[in-house]
């Protein structure tokens, strides 16, 4: 951060022109827009893609589709998420919000789109002032709405407050993205005027529909998401048995996911040994994992907006004690039996209350609890079995956990239990959280799990531990034996 005036001097000095000009800002004469193109960046994008995987098309049916499912008359405004610093000058890594990515294709702050029946895309974007371009580079503005995003109007966002009004006086009823809401237009009279009649709604009812079930690129995408975290856990699971260290697991995964092309993880890793894997959104990971107890790693990238959730509960290092191996099998079960539960029809509170009754029948059984119906269960398992899965991790949270499932649909499945180190219970399961989490995608038949390729059976993971010891991973330790 050091060198602010020089360069604010020599920003003087370089033409303004030939670094705002709409078009002569080009590396090899390819426009640089603040994101991939297909013309910048043809390792991610095929012609026709406005983002990796999703084409003009797609994004173009997308917004049809949208304004189909809103009522007569009406305008939906959707910002985009907002840039969160750290401190000062800093800012946290830039996440689009997904209603916006969703319907746009815009990866970058600053826009505000329109989208209505009269007006189609109406696209707000913010204008690159010098001082950004030399600082963070090329942003999208009113070009790029047009050329690339294929919007059907843009304006710089100085004149949002010029034009939307009358847009919104043509309109009887407003929708917009309340999570990214922003005063430059909550503010206008003529949405306050919609306001004050009840007449403004939250958009995601109907964003959160169309997400909900996903095009076969989606699917595509949501596989190829799926693919990278479970190669990226498989690597972790063996690194382990060298480096039990939380922190050092989550480094090696996070690792793994960006050398395989996803751009950041979906959350941070969980990463619990023994009984820090008792807490559900466990996220210090900076503890040792002891000799005898399990970790639980609850990880997922995100490839091009869509992400992937996986947990797997293993040894590090090499076997389950049998206390650990009777509550893991009987989440595996309930795990195996809720994937096979899972059909067009069916809806997560379905199998969500099937795997409550198996949970509590298993953990009374193996003496965890003293009967069926005792209070102590939702304490050892306050989760939900699952969720659904898309753009975002807990994705479309409008749509019910009683809505019947349809092809299309991605969700979890993944129950678990979290005995903290008090309970009152039986001293060899206390400290233990287990959990085993799968992604399933519903089909016109049945299912697809999306992340079979990692074991899960007790066997399949003691064997792929105990076995890389013979592949020649315990050099590491003749390594450090001999330099030290
Ligand atoms: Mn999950």
């Amino acid at each position: 951060m050091q060198g602010i005036v020089a360069l604010t001097k020599l920003s003087k000095r370089i033409s303004f022109k030939r670094i705002l000009g709409s078009r002569s800002y080009c590396t090899d004469n390819v426009v640089d827009i603040g994101q991939p193109t297909s013309a910048s960046h043809p390792q991610l994008l095929k012609d026709g893609e406005i983002t990796p995987g999703i084409t003009t098309e797609e994004y173009i049916l997308r917004r049809k589709k949208l304004l189909e499912l809103l009522p007569e008359k009406s305008l939906a405004i959707i910002s985009a998420a907002p840039i969160k610093m750290m401190t000062d000058v800093v800012p946290y890594t830039f996440r689009q919000d997904a209603d916006y990515l969703y319907i746009t294709g815009c990866q970058q702050p600053g826009g505000v789109a329109v989208l209505g029946h009269d007006c189609g895309l109406c696209m707000f974007m913010p204008e690159a002032k010098l001082h950004d371009v030399i600082w963070q580079g090329q942003v999208a503005g009113v070009d790029a709405a047009l050329d690339t995003f294929k919007a059907d109007k843009a304006y710089p966002m100085k004149k949002l407050q010029e034009i939307l009004p009358d847009m919104i006086r043509g309109s009887s009823k407003l929708f917009h993205n309340v999570q990214t809401a922003i005063p430059e237009y909550m503010k206008l009279e003529a949405f306050q005027k919609l306001a004050y009649s009840n007449n403004v709604r939250d958009l995601s009812i109907y964003t959160h529909q169309l997400r909900w079930i996903k095009s076969p690129a989606e699917i595509k995408l949501m596989k190829e998401s799926a693919s990278i975290t479970c190669q990226a856990l498989l690597l972790t699971m063996l690194h382990s048995k060298l480096h039990p260290y939380e922190g050092m697991l989550a480094a090696k995964v996070e690792y793994e996911c960006k050398m395989r092309g996803a751009q950041r993880m979906a959350f941070n890793p969980v990463v619990g040994g023994g009984p820090n894997a008792s807490v559900i959104h466990y996220s210090r990971n900076d503890q040792k994992i002891k000799d005898g107890d399990l970790v639980l790693m609850d990880v997922g990238c995100e490839l091009h907006g869509y992400t992937s959730d996986l947990t797997r509960t293993w040894p590090p290092y090499g076997s389950f004690s049998s206390a650990k191996e009777e509550l893991y099998e009987l989440i595996l079960e309930t795990n195996k039996q809720c994937v096979e539960l899972c059909k067009p029809g069916a809806s997560i509170r379905q199998i969500h209350n099937r795997s409550v009754e198996m949970l509590q029948n298993g953990l009374k059984e193996i003496g965890v609890l003293k009967d069926v119906r005792s209070s102590a269960y939702h304490r050892l398992n306050p989760t939900s079995i699952g969720h659904y899965l898309g753009m975002d991790i807990h994705d479309c949270s409008m749509i019910s956990y009683d809505c019947p499932l349809k092809p299309g649909v991605v969700i979890t499945i993944e129950p678990g239990v979290y005995i903290p180190s008090y309970f009152d219970g039986p001293e060899r399961y206390q400290g233990v959280g287990i959990r085993i989490e799968d992604e399933v995608l519903i089909t016109e038949t049945g299912y697809e799990v999306l992340t079979a390729s990692i074991p899960k059976e007790v066997k399949h993971i003691e064997s792929l531990l105990n076995n890389c010891v013979a592949m020649g991973m315990d050099s590491h330790n003749n390594l450090r034996a001999t330099s030290s």
